[in-house]
């Protein structure tokens, strides 16, 4: 078979034909699904090439041009067309068969339910179609199906017509006044419970807001609508957006690939993203709604309304998504947790990602399959790349620089560099080396020293920067670097709070004017998207942890600090020497408990001491097993120390019913439970007297650390009660993800088999396997192979059944470089085995060729 071919950026070229309006009529059947799609084509230029439409998986019955049946060849993906006509109606008819469609891309079946989703590449799927981003067109959409069976029968824009059918089958009309890219198109049919509401737009017009969810979940659904209604109005104040049809629809599905899709007019939602009420989901989940329906919502301007002109370019409507979706929870919630959360997945999973086989820019060159570039990378490194712009330009004129993009971009389908010349055009600041941030992949390294010249009162900053070579890409240049510092005197006041020009490979910055030398917070609240090398004291950390004025400052300086002594645990290990914590370490996390000026939102962040995932990621080469020891040595130490404060902070909090205090409260009782079994009754009671899902999963992520008759009894009561709710469930099955006992790979291996868990949803299989892969990081990283050996045959067994989740999935595996060469080894081995199989999918070839070149 032939090799799968990657696409590249440099080759990009302006499509020979445009399609100004599509009408599509589905008749939903089953297996014996049909499609009419009639085109409006008009060739650009002046050319004879044929038409060349994009086609996967449809069974074709005609082709007719004019009305005439065409001249036409089919080959691999692909149907070319032979005319020499400048103006045509093309029309193309297919079956489809939506109940054998397991990838969940393109028309597919949930539970039930006809829905689509067609980003990246699954229009393709549907009909042949210029499945090209830059190809806009006015789409008309007809649906019949059975009435009883399908009540709702959904698309894009607004409802024109409907209708009665012989044989009990009824019929809708939907037209879409916004020309749109085919990967926004939608369709949804089924039966739903709905909630409806409306919102009133600054400008005065009435928008319906329907939410489509499963029957018997209408009660979940107001948090999600409520949400919408926040997005809607922060986005007229913050961004002077204002929304544009008369409709919003969101759909919730439980199978679903990804969190939700922004179609226009007609968002398609994860259930994971829509249903909440306080029993069943947790405050998380609450946030990750709002978060998730915001940036949906903001999508319409920032991806509908302007969108990418070819694939490469997601990030300009990602990216910038993200970081609209960011500001939107930092102004309606906590800047700071935000904030931490946003540096959280750059630190662990971006920075995992830039030193890995699948390293790539932000605007990626090539790709062999498209879904597997919407990434930490272009999301989130993104975000952070759109943040430096803000923070170069300040809120007024990025602000103008968003009006200007608009002015310049509505209705059109264009490019990162479009997006930068606007930002540039309207604030006069020059961002020319900036544009770098587009085009170099990996993360930079800078390395920051500091002197002090008592005779002169002056304090020195020297940064060096250098950004390593990564797959296909070498000799990299300076970044522009926004580097947020302050300086701090002895007594704790604030000297100076300002952003650094950084652009040199090379740069010293000088202060006068102290007395004292100053302690220094460095690239504060992760101002630019780089990894900061820096010999802190422990002494300066604790003096930062105290006094830095912002409080994410203070959270980086508690990170380095517990990082600080896992390290020296580590090497006091590697040594043959005992390993011991500075009292200090142990005085300034008590400190934290003790402070009456720090909110518990932040204290919990504080407290919830860093990740094994997130230790990795701090070291070119890790010494695993040493690392296990030190990090479980370091937090018993400190939890010991603090058994007094973490039982009063407990007692305290308990009774109080704030989302900030049950973050807290949750972070002291798991805290608590490593220091003495007996303090597993209070997680016990904790879990009999619940009222809410936090407290909840907050006792039984506690009893989960260890192997005892009280996990067992917990999970066996949380199993019997929730057994019927899918998403409860996934907590459950998460659960037994993260046991981090010996015992948990047969577990899981039992739980493939459970009634609840199934292969064919992705929420299911991210909770289980993809859960256990991502997040237990010393149980899939056992010498004996077996974490590695769980995760490749479910891989090999979701190829068939879903690649996109499969590759999903397969990222720990391919992100072998940091480990010893034994379990290198064997980690190879197990993407040989992948490597090896029948009918392998582009997506997971892609990620295992490049992991294994
Ligand atoms: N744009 C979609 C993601 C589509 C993923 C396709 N594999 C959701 C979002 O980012 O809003
Ligand atoms: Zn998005």
């Amino acid at each position: 078979m032939a090799q799968p071919q990657a696409k590249y950026l440099k080759d990009y070229q302006a499509p020979a034909f445009q399609i100004s309006h599509i009408n599509l009529d589905f008749s939903l059947n089953g297996k014996n699904t049909s499609l009419v799609a009639v085109s409006k084509v008009v060739r650009v230029g002046d050319h004879a090439e044929p038409l060349i439409l994009d086609g996967e998986n449809i069974q074709l019955q005609s082709v007719k041009v004019n009305g005439v049946p065409a001249d036409f060849i089919q080959s691999a993906g692909k149907l070319s067309i032979n005319t020499q006509l400048t103006q045509f109606e093309l029309e193309v008819v297919s079956k489809l068969d939506p109940e054998s469609n397991t990838s969940l891309e393109g028309l597919y079946m949930s539970d039930g339910a006809y829905c689509t989703q067609c980003e990246a590449e699954g229009f393709r799927s549907i009909t042949y179609f210029l499945d090209r981003p830059d190809v806009l067109a006015i789409y008309t959409v007809r649906i019949q199906a059975d009435k009883a069976l399908f009540p709702y029968l959904l698309s894009n824009g607004n409802l024109i017509n409907s209708g009665e059918l012989e044989g009990g089958l009824h019929y809708v009309q939907w037209h879409d006044p916004f020309p749109k890219p085919a990967y926004l198109f939608a369709l949804v049919a089924g039966d739903f419970d709905l909630l409806e509401d409306e919102f009133i737009t600054r400008s005065g017009r009435k928008v319906k807001l329907q939410v489509f969810v499963d029957k018997g979940n209408q009660h979940k659904a107001h948090h999600a609508i409520a949400s919408l209604k926040k997005s809607m109005a922060w986005d007229e104040t913050r961004f002077n957006l204002e929304y544009d049809l008369d409709i919003y629809m969101i759909v919730a599905v439980d199978f679903f690939n990804m969190g939700a899709m922004e179609n226009k007019g007609l968002n398609v939602f994860n259930t994971k993203y829509v249903l909440a009420d306080k029993a069943s989901a947790t405050d998380a989940d609450y946030h990750g709604i709002e978060s998730v329906v915001g940036h949906e919502y903001f999508h319409n301007w920032t991806g509908n309304r302007v969108t990418c002109r070819d694939w490469f370019q997601l990030s300009l409507k990602e990216g910038l998504t993200v970081f609209r979706d960011q500001e939107f929870s930092s102004d309606v919630g906590s800047r700071a947790v935000n904030r931490i959360h946003a540096i959280k997945v750059m630190k662990n999973q971006q920075f995992a990602e830039d030193s890995g086989p699948m390293a790539h820019p932000i605007r990626p060159e090539s790709v062999i399959e498209m879904n597997n570039f919407y990434t930490v990378t272009v999301y989130n490194k993104g975000a952070e790349v759109i943040r430096m712009m803000h923070t170069l330009l300040g809120e007024a004129k990025f602000q103008a620089g968003m009006a200007l993009y608009f002015e310049r971009h509505d209705g059109q389908a264009v490019t990162c560099d479009d997006f930068v010349a606007a930002m540039e055009d309207a604030s006069g600041i020059d961002l020319g080396q900036f544009r770098r941030w587009y085009s170099q992949a990996g993360t930079p390294e800078v390395i920051a020293s500091e002197s002090f010249d008592a005779a002169t009162g002056t304090f020195c900053l020297t940064l060096e920067q250098s950004t390593p070579d990564t797959p296909g890409q070498s000799d990299k240049l300076p970044q522009h670097i926004p580097f947020d510092i302050e300086l701090i005197d002895a007594d704790g006041n604030s000297v100076i709070n300002q952003v650094l020009d950084f652009t040199q490979q090379s740069q010293e910055f000088s202060f006068t004017g102290f007395n004292h030398k100053p302690f220094v917070s460095l690239l504060q609240g992760f101002s630019a998207p780089v990894k900061l090398e820096f010999d802190y004291s422990i002494e300066q950390l604790l003096h930062l942890m105290r006094f830095a004025s912002s409080e994410v400052a203070k959270w980086e300086a508690s990170v380095s600090l517990f990082s600080l002594c896992v390290w020296q645990c580590v090497d006091h290990l590697q040594n043959n020497k005992t390993m011991y914590i500075d009292n200090r370490i142990i005085d300034g996390f008590k400190g934290i408990l003790l402070a009456d000026d720090l909110n518990e939102a932040l204290m919990a962040e504080i407290l919830t001491l860093p990740s094994a995932g997130s230790l990795i990621e701090q070291t070119d080469s890790v010494d695993l097993d040493n690392l296990e020891v030190a990090r479980q040595f370091a937090v018993l130490e400190i939890a010991t120390a603090c058994e007094d404060e973490l039982l009063t902070k407990t007692r305290l909090l308990s009774s109080q019913g704030t989302a900030e205090a049950r973050a807290l409260k949750n972070v002291c009782l798991s805290l608590l439970l490593k220091v003495d079994d007996t303090h597993r009754t209070l997680a016990v009671k904790q879990f009999e007297t619940a009222d809410n899902m936090t407290d909840t999963l907050g006792a039984l992520t506690a009893l989960n650390a260890e192997q005892s008759s009280e996990r067992e009894q917990v999970l066996a009561s949380f199993e019997s009660q929730w057994l019927e709710t899918p998403l409860a469930m996934d907590k459950w099955f998460s659960l037994h993800a993260t046991y981090t006992s010996a015992g948990c790979i047969d577990q899981l291996e039992k739980l493939l088999k459970h009634e609840a868990f199934s292969m064919s949803n992705p929420n299911r299989v991210r909770s289980l396997i993809g859960v256990f892969a991502a997040a237990n990081t010393f149980e899939f990283h056992r010498l004996n192979g077996k974490g590695y050996q769980f995760l490749t045959s479910a891989i090999i067994e979701l190829n068939k059944v879903n690649p996109q989740v499969a590759a999903r999935m397969i990222t720990p595996l391919i992100q072998f470089k940091k480990f010893d060469l034994v379990r290198q080894d064997l980690m190879k081995a197990s993407l040989q085995q992948i490597l090896a199989i029948d009918d392998l999918s582009k997506d997971l070839y892609e990620k295992v060729t490049k992991a294994l070149s």
